[in-house]
């Protein structure tokens, strides 16, 4: 791993590898969804159904600082790429999260839903959006994302997005198994995590198809895993910094 994620420098043995095929690249990428944090305790425990009240709204008034910031690190995209076509779908993102009025057609976005998310696990909006509870780890691990897609170039942005082809299963666990295990949850606040199904599946289409087009060396697919690992950590790190904040009991 190389010390510091903005200076890719390539590794000399891949570079004497021939490239995968589109096919076994996309396949790498898939196969670093073991590091997803769906995987990580503090989700485990959520899903499992053994958090506290305390617990979930640790997990959302911390999650609230990471929704705020993805329209700003989609917007770094969009002021570092060139391509107008890609420019057109991947403004999406920011219509999806901060809400649109267009042509008479209102939509309030995510980050308004994530509000409600909050209202209904027991929050108040002024506590969840004056950030007077998210720790430093999940503040820097955010930060360290934006920064990352304000300077790195456009496609490894792109690239760093891709945690999302792991994001469909995370929501649906959720759907599945909170209304059963948090039945004190208003049942409406779940809406983002419904909406999050079919716009994650959206943005990676457009993700994954940038990628597998742009990253076509070895030494580019390996940076590809490098970008795409880099923003694992990120998702992980946050649930470090929330379960030392709040605890996680142990894996059932
Ligand atoms: O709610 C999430 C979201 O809007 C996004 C945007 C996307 C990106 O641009 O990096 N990633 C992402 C994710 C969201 N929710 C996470 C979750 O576990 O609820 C998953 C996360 C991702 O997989 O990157």
């Amino acid at each position: 791993m190389k010390p510091e994620i903005l200076q890719a420098r390539p590794d000399p043995v891949a570079s004497t590898e021939p490239a995968w095929d589109i096919g076994e690249f996309e396949a790498q990428l898939r196969e670093r969804g073991r590091a997803y944090h769906i995987h990580h305790p503090y989700n485990l425990m959520l899903n499992g159904g053994r958090a506290s009240r305390e617990q979930v709204r640790g997990w959302v008034a911390n999650r609230y600082y990471y929704q705020i910031a993805i329209p700003i690190k989609d917007a770094a995209v969009l002021s570092n790429c060139p391509d107008a076509a890609v420019r057109r779908g991947w403004v999406q993102r920011i219509l999806d999260h901060d809400g649109f009025e267009l042509n008479g057609v209102r939509d309030a976005g995510g980050i308004e839903a994530w509000l409600r998310l909050a209202e209904a696990v027991g929050l108040t909006r002024e506590e969840v959006t004056d950030l007077r509870h998210v720790t430093p780890g999940v503040r820097f691990a955010v930060d360290a994302y934006v920064n990352f897609a304000r300077r790195a170039p456009w496609q490894e942005a792109v690239c760093s997005s891709l945690t999302e082809l792991f994001a469909p299963e995370i929501h649906k666990q959720r759907l599945a198994t909170w209304p059963e295990h948090y039945p004190w949850i208003e049942p409406e606040g779940l809406n983002y995590f419904r909406s999050r199904v079919s716009q994650a599946r959206r943005d990676v289409e457009q993700g994954l198809a940038v990628t597998l087009a742009h990253f076509t060396t070895r030494p580019a697919q390996e940076r590809a895993l490098e970008v795409l690992q880099f923003k694992l950590d990120i998702l992980w790190t946050m649930n470090d910094a929330i379960a030392l904040k709040y605890g996680v009991g142990a894996a059932a």
